[in-house]
């Protein structure tokens, strides 16, 4: 395997980092997950534009363009020969000294690791998902806003350990106030009287690049799609329930916190929608 280091393409076993990096120190960086499918990138410049904000956010500079991390994107898939790829793009904030200074750290760390990409079980998408709500709240804007993809994931981590320990497969985390927000990994939807609906963007969110996709793909299908502040008893009380994200695409939820959505099966408008996801990907992407 060959990952991207620094401007060249180094083999996994030289692909090193000092322990002096803040983005390991102090989780001070931003990542992108992105996803092909054979040979073509998946909204490669969304994704790119999320990165270059989360670092604008955190006052990081990239030292490269956007054309200049697209190649090499696609020099490291090309590298791999891979044609169906999971696509791990990060920047950390480079090597410093043991305080926080960030100006310690004169140059930014670039890498890129593309890999086969794991699939979630078949079953998952057949049953659909149980999850459950989970205790620990998402960051509150103010502290460190959800829009910022960084390398700081404990507060997803601390959700994802509460969903583990109650045998299921994602958490969905509340807002301070109570509102719904989105799961540790993915996005939220749900379906009511055929109106898709989502938490908007404002209650503290990952601008999701699978979600804006879907909100694209459902009103293509004329199907309308509204933001709006939800509370658990809205979400039990739907009809569908999924959630988005680049690995998982669309996965339906049957359950949370053990009780049924819906009929308890995926429903009519997820898997019309998976459907318009798996074909849209097959035609729009940067080709390799
Ligand atoms: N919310 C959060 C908090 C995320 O981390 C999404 C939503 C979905 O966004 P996209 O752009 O992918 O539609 C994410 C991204 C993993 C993994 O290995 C998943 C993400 C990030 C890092 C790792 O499952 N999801």
């Amino acid at each position: 395997m060959k990952v991207f280091l620094n401007g060249q393409l180094v083999d996994r076993e030289d692909a090193r980092i000092t322990v002096f990096d803040h983005g390991l120190l102090y989780g001070d960086g931003v990542f992108e997950g992105i996803r092909s499918y054979n040979g073509l990138v998946f909204k490669l410049s969304e994704h790119l534009d999320r990165l270059y904000d989360s670092a604008k956010a955190i006052e990081l500079q990239i030292p490269m363009t956007k054309k200049e991390l697209e190649n090499a994107v696609i020099d490291t898939l090309n590298g791999n020969n891979l044609r169906d790829a999971y696509i791990r793009l990060v920047i950390t904030r480079g090597a410093g000294d043991l305080g926080l200074d960030p100006r310690k750290c004169k140059k930014a760390t670039v890498f890129i690791i593309t890999d086969r990409i794991v699939l979630y079980p078949r079953e998952y998408y057949e049953k659909g998902l149980e999850i459950i709500i989970a205790k620990t709240c998402r960051n509150i804007k103010c502290a460190l806003d959800p829009q910022i993809k960084s390398l700081n994931y404990l507060n997803n981590i601390l959700a994802k350990i509460e969903a583990i320990k109650a045998n299921a497969q994602e958490a969905i985390m509340l807002s301070n106030d109570g509102y719904v927000t989105e799961c540790t990994g993915d996005n939220i939807f749900i379906v009511k009287k055929n109106v898709l609906l989502t938490p908007p963007e404002s209650v503290g969110l990952l601008k999701g690049v699978t979600r804006h996709a879907v909100m694209n793909l459902a009103k293509a299908a004329g199907i309308s799609v509204k933001g709006v502040m939800m509370k658990p008893k809205d979400l039990y009380s739907a009809d569908e329930c999924f959630l988005t994200g680049t690995a998982a695409e669309i996965v339906p939820v049957t359950k949370i916190n053990d009780k049924t959505i819906g009929s308890g099966q995926p429903g009519k408008v997820t898997l019309k929608l998976l459907k318009a996801f798996q074909e849209s990907t097959k035609v729009a992407g940067v080709k390799y």
